[in-house]
């Protein structure tokens, strides 16, 4: 049995989107912790470890284990804290487990890519990302939480999943920039794709962008943020890009996932669509989410490559400042949009006025709203000749230290 893990340690270079970058573990204590922690999910982590929750709610574990699986690798965590639940993402698979990670229900047979996730809580549901770069079809699959209730439930054939199409990925996504009549398909290698987009990953409620963070009385709205190609030769793919919906109007747009009959029923516009100038980085926004202490959006990016931005691999936007409208740099023809504010916190790069962390966070990361997060770690291991994905959420703390704000609490280190 061999054991890998990817995401110890920060200022490596930049990942790619299988996320296979691992170095080879020495020392056998770190091998004998895995070992238990995969062989064992019964056992896992939990009482001994467990960390008080000072609101008095759920005593929450510093350490969830969410197994090891025959599938890709983790894409996101979305926690329900009232159900005692969280949620893990492995690209193909979705796994539901109990605050001690024992499992308690998957979704599998998905062909295209599951990636970040978040819980409703207003509506019970789990929100996820879903690309089908080939049929050129973006979606957010729409998962019933509380039927999850068994392993291996497959994606097409129950109803326990739906889907709503987003119009405005795929019009990006097939944009024909060159103007050459080709649209050049899933390439990063073009000058082809709005803003560089590649489709979507990172997703989160939270309040209104254009607002000022206040709580309103209207719903958090689902925030979905773009991949963006890696890509050092064009200019116009410098931001993130943040697409909001509310979802209180979905329920006529879902349809059941048929993956060799793509459908496109969506809603035809946005409820708000918003720019955030980091640079490129490979992939956009793996995982968003929102921080309701801080009124924050904390954005968790694989590395840009172009020399001449910091590629920061946590950008912070300011959810207290109201986007404002003005030039979205860098685009072939001249054009407004709703520019987000980059927070004035952790490292800042004087040339390009960009600021961010170097900060895990790409594979999962949960705000707890009292300035702990749970972060997703990502490895491998080997059983039987099959090579495994592991995910954990590990729960942190954020200092706002730099370059790395966020700390792991005790009992969450090996
Ligand atoms: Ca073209
Ligand atoms: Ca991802
Ligand atoms: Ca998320």
């Amino acid at each position: 049995m061999k054991v890998r893990e990817k995401t110890a340690g920060r200022g490596r270079s930049s990942g790619r989107r299988t996320g296979r970058r691992g170095s080879a573990l020495a020392g056998a204590a770190m091998v004998a912790t895995l070992l238990g922690s995969v062989l064992m999910p019964q056992t896992a982590s939990a009482a001994g470890d467990a960390e008080e929750d000072v609101r008095g709610g759920k005593r929450l574990p510093a350490v969830i284990d969410g197994g090891a699986w025959d599938a890709g690798h983790v894409q996101g965590m979305a926690l329900d804290r009232k159900g005692g639940h969280m949620y893990f993402s492995f690209t193909n698979l979705l796994v539901k487990t109990d605050l001690r990670g024992n499992p308690v229900g998957s979704v599998t047979g998905f062909t295209g890519h599951l990636g970040d996730l978040d819980f409703n809580e207003r509506d019970g549901r789990l929100y996820g990302s879903l690309e089908y770069k080939d049929a050129e079809s973006f979606y957010i699959a729409v998962f019933d939480a509380d039927r999850i209730d068994r392993m291996g439930i497959d994606a097409e054939t129950s109803d326990v999943v739906s889907t709503v199409y987003l119009k405005e990925v795929v019009k990006d996504y097939t944009a024909d920039m060159d103007g050459n009549g080709v649209f050049d398909g899933d390439t990063a290698d073009t000058r082809d794709h709005r803003y560089g987009c590649s489709g979507i990953d990172g997703v989160a409620f939270g309040p209104d962008l254009g607002g000022r963070g206040e709580r309103k009385r209207g719903a958090p709205l689902l925030t979905v943020a773009y991949g963006i190609y890696s890509n050092n030769a064009r200019s116009d793919n410098d931001h993130q890009v943040l697409l909001q919906y509310d979802v209180r109007r979905w329920k006529k747009y879902e349809r059941p996932l048929s993956e060799s009959a793509p459908h496109t029923s969506g809603p035809a516009h946005t409820d708000g669509k918003y720019f955030a100038y980091t640079g490129n980085t490979t992939y956009g926004v793996q995982n968003l989410e929102y921080d309701a202490a801080s009124r924050n959006w904390q954005l968790a990016v694989y590395e840009g490559k172009k020399p001449e931005f910091p590629n920061y691999s946590l950008f912070t936007v300011d959810g207290t400042r109201p986007a404002v409208r003005g030039p979205v740099r860098g685009q072939p023809e001249p054009e407004q949009g709703k520019l987000l504010t980059l927070a004035k916190e952790g490292l800042h790069d004087p040339a390009t006025g960009v600021r961010g962390w170097q900060a895990p966070g790409e594979y999962g990361l949960v705000s707890l709203d009292d300035g702990r997060y749970y972060v997703a770690e990502s490895g491998t291991v080997e059983e039987n000749g099959v090579e495994k994905q592991t995910g954990r959420a590990v729960l942190h703390r954020w200092t706002g230290r730099t370059p790395n704000p966020l700390a792991p609490v005790r009992g969450a280190t090996r």
